[in-house]
């Protein structure tokens, strides 16, 4: 049984409600989502039977007011959510975070009334799915260069490009599809079925197995002037979707963490070699002891940015810092509780592989480690450092 890795009881700050979110969700992981990872992770699914459980516990679209369907919550709470989540499977917290921050959020953020109330209910009941189209085959880390182009023609719009990478595309309902106009990028809600929209699942990944990954190609896509998000021109919408989903990642890579040590540390405690317990060896209590502090100096970063945003103080910048360095941080304690489990430690009957193996993939999304440190890197020194 989980009970959380928390060595400073940073949990004494958190409100009654926080801490029962936090034992609800985890709840649903121990009971229903663990169970069935492994076989998923195998067969490279999601568990789409759950996806209605995860509506009916809010972790769709957490900060949603509830006159459009989410639970309307706090920042603090969607992080807590995530970093539970992600306990289970980054695919699991990928897939809350695409439907909430980066399908949601757009639509709340820069939606007309109308779109609004058509999608975000049933986003938030996981009766629909989205997906989130910005990277392309040759624009990554540079967005600004998208060949993917709208032309306006009459009341609707005329869309030709591709997407890859992209997060649930092949079973999404809608795809919040980013494209080049004449007046700076904008947003698009592409409906599957809609005329030269297709979304074909990626194959072969070695890494977020238990997540549908696609590739979009819009040929002549027509879509409604209807379904054009209003509220926003320019890169900047779609990177404003980017602060939500990597805060999120943040919270959630501590989430993958723990269960790494937690599963170590259990380990170490009953694997005898050389007549006693691995854990008594000094070299795997340094071990333990640095995944520990690691985990511990992540959270209090996490902690604190989940109040400023809460209190609207968080820059882009803040958020770039934590998902850097708790992303980075998660995907080194993977790596030396896998050492601890040894042999054990690459099969998938213990999760820490399959952990390790998912943190190489939210290394690089939603801006790359070294994206993140150029960003953080213009802010201190006020040079930009990418082009
Ligand atoms: P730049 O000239 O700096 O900025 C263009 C406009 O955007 C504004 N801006 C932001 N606005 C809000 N939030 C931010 N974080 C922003 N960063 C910049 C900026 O003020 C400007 O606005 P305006 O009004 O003056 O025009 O843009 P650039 O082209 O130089 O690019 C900057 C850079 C490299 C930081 C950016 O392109 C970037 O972040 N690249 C990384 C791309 C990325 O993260 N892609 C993620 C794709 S989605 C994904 O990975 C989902 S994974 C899902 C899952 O499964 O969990
Ligand atoms: P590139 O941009 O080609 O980068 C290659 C290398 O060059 C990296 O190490 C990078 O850090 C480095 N680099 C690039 N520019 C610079 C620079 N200026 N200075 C120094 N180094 C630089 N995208 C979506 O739009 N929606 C999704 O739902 C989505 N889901 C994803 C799911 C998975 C499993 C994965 C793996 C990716 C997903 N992505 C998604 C795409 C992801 O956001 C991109 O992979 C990421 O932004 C990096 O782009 P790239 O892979 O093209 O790498």
């Amino acid at each position: 049984m989980y009970n959380g890795v928390d060595f400073f009881h940073l949990s004494d700050l958190f409100s009654e409600e926080e801490k029962m979110i936090v034992q609800t969700v985890r709840q649903f992981v121990d009971e229903q989502f663990l169970p069935v990872v492994v076989p998923h992770h195998r067969a490279g699914t999601f568990p789409m039977e759950l996806i209605p459980r995860l509506g009916e516990l809010g972790a769709l679209g957490v900060t949603i007011p509830e006159q459009y369907g989410g639970p309307g919550l706090s920042h603090f709470v969607y992080g807590l959510v995530m970093q539970e989540l992600e306990r289970g499977d980054s695919g699991l917290r990928s897939f809350a975070s695409v439907q909430g921050s980066l399908v949601m959020f757009p639509i709340f953020s820069y939606g007309s009334e109308e779109q609004k109330r058509k999608w975000l209910p049933v986003l938030a009941s996981g009766e629909k799915i989205g997906c989130f189209g910005l990277t392309e085959p040759d624009f990554g880390s540079n967005p600004g260069g998208m060949l993917t182009r709208a032309r306006k023609d009459g009341d609707q719009w005329v869309i030709n490009g591709s997407k890859m990478w992209i997060t649930n595309g092949s079973i999404a309902d809608v795809a919040v599809v980013w494209a080049q106009t004449e007046e700076g990028v904008q947003g698009f809600l592409v409906e599957k079925g809609m005329p030269g929209f297709e979304a074909r699942t990626m194959e072969g990944k070695f890494s977020l197995r238990a997540s549908v990954t696609a590739e979009l190609s819009l040929q002549d896509c027509v879509v409604p002037e209807s379904n054009r998000l209003p509220g926003v021109k320019g890169l900047r919408g779609p990177l404003s979707c980017l602060n939500e989903a990597r805060y999120g990642i943040a919270w959630g890579a501590i989430g993958a963490a723990s269960a790494c040590y937690d599963e170590a540390l259990a380990y170490a405690r009953e694997r005898v070699q050389f007549d006693r317990p691995i854990a008594g060896f000094q070299l795997t209590q340094h071990k333990l002891v640095e995944m520990l502090t690691e985990i511990t100096k992540a959270q209090t970063l996490i902690y604190q940015l989940g109040r400023m945003k809460d209190n609207g103080k968080a820059r882009h910048y803040h958020v770039s810092m934590a998902k850097r360095n708790n992303v980075a941080m998660a995907l080194d304690v993977a790596r030396s509780a896998r050492t601890i489990l040894a042999a054990n430690g690459i099969s998938d009957e213990y999760q820490t592989i399959r952990h390790m193996l998912n943190l190489e993939s939210v290394l690089t999304y939603e801006g790359t480690h070294e994206i993140h440190t150029l960003i953080i890197g213009q802010e201190i020194t006020g040079e930009n450092a990418f082009k």
